[in-house]
């Protein structure tokens, strides 16, 4: 794997098939430079062309998972060098990625740090957890997200509220309003995240990758092109050896053992 200055990267569970990201740039409270968004882009490219791993878990510290952009970074940029450079460029091919993503968020999760989470696939918080788009105070508004997804998966006016506001909410209130799917004791979280990643994991890579694709059409699209999507994906998984090694192996009493193919 690459060495990198802002992020840790290992594999864990039992089997070796789970990667973690660890944001580690503690001073600034994980706020994202470009050379740390550059470098978790890698490592997420890095782990989504590793056959042995089958899913992510992106991870900060117990007081950050992430503290948004980074604002001294930010400052003095304009409109045309952001044009020029392709602002959040690296930030987006997050997105990419065919294998899940959990967030699992303890501490703060602000601007471009909630963002970040609501690009994963799931979110699981710790019950000390902060999130919110405090961009609005600081002359901005959120630019990797968060008018879209919060709006997406929480409806109008839970987004306008955070993001207009700019006020955190807890990880109860994020629960509730459906940002986030469970929550745990702090220093449970990570743990719980990968048993999560371990269970995704246990699946057929190739099925699972079907799957994360169709839920992700259920955000770009309408109700009608979605479920034709939908099963045209699922008539394609009977073209799958996991579909028949999956069904057959139900049949047969037996656990599969899937080839991802
Ligand atoms: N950028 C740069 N440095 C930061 C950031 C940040 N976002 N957040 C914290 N830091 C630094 C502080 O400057 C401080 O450094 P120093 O010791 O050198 O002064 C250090 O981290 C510790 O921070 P605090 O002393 O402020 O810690 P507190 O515990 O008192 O407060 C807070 C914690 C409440 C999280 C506070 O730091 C804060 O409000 N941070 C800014 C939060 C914010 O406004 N985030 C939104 C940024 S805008 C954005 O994200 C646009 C999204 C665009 C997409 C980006 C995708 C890559």
């Amino acid at each position: 794997a690459p060495s990198f200055e802002f992020i840790l990267t290992e594999k864990k569970g039992e089997k070796g098939n789970v990667g973690l990201i660890t944001l580690n740039r503690p001073k600034a409270l994980n706020a994202l430079c470009d050379k740390l968004v550059s470098e978790l882009s890698q490592a997420v490219d890095h782990f989504d062309n590793d056959d042995s791993v089958g899913a992510l878990v992106i991870t900060g510290s117990e007081k950050a998972f992430a503290a948004g952009a980074d604002i001294k970074e930010m400052q003095c940029q304009t409109f045309s060098s952001n044009v020029k450079k392709g602002l959040l460029k690296d930030f987006e091919k997050i997105r990419e990625c065919k294998k899940p993503i959990i967030a699992a968020v303890n501490g703060f999760a602000l601007g471009g740090g909630n963002e970040l989470a609501m690009l994963c696939d799931i979110i699981y918080a710790g019950d000390k957890a902060k999130f919110g788009q405090p961009e609005i105070n600081i002359g901005t508004i959120p630019g990797a997200g968060g008018t879209q997804r919060i709006a997406r998966s929480c409806g109008k006016s839970k987004a306008m509220e955070i993001c207009l506001t700019g006020s955190p909410i807890n990880a109860q209130e994020a629960e509730s309003m459906g940002l986030v799917s469970k929550v745990f004791p702090a220093d449970k979280l990570v743990e719980e995240a990968i048993k999560t990643a371990e269970k995704i994991s246990s699946h057929s890579p190739l099925i699972v990758a079907l799957c994360k694709e169709s839920v992700n059409t259920a955000f770009e699209t309408t109700l009608t092109e979605g479920l034709r999507y939908e099963k045209k994906i699922f008539y394609a998984t009977f073209a799958t050896e996991d579909q028949k090694e999956g069904m057959g192996a139900f049949v047969e009493k037996r656990k599969p053992s899937f080839k991802n193919n």
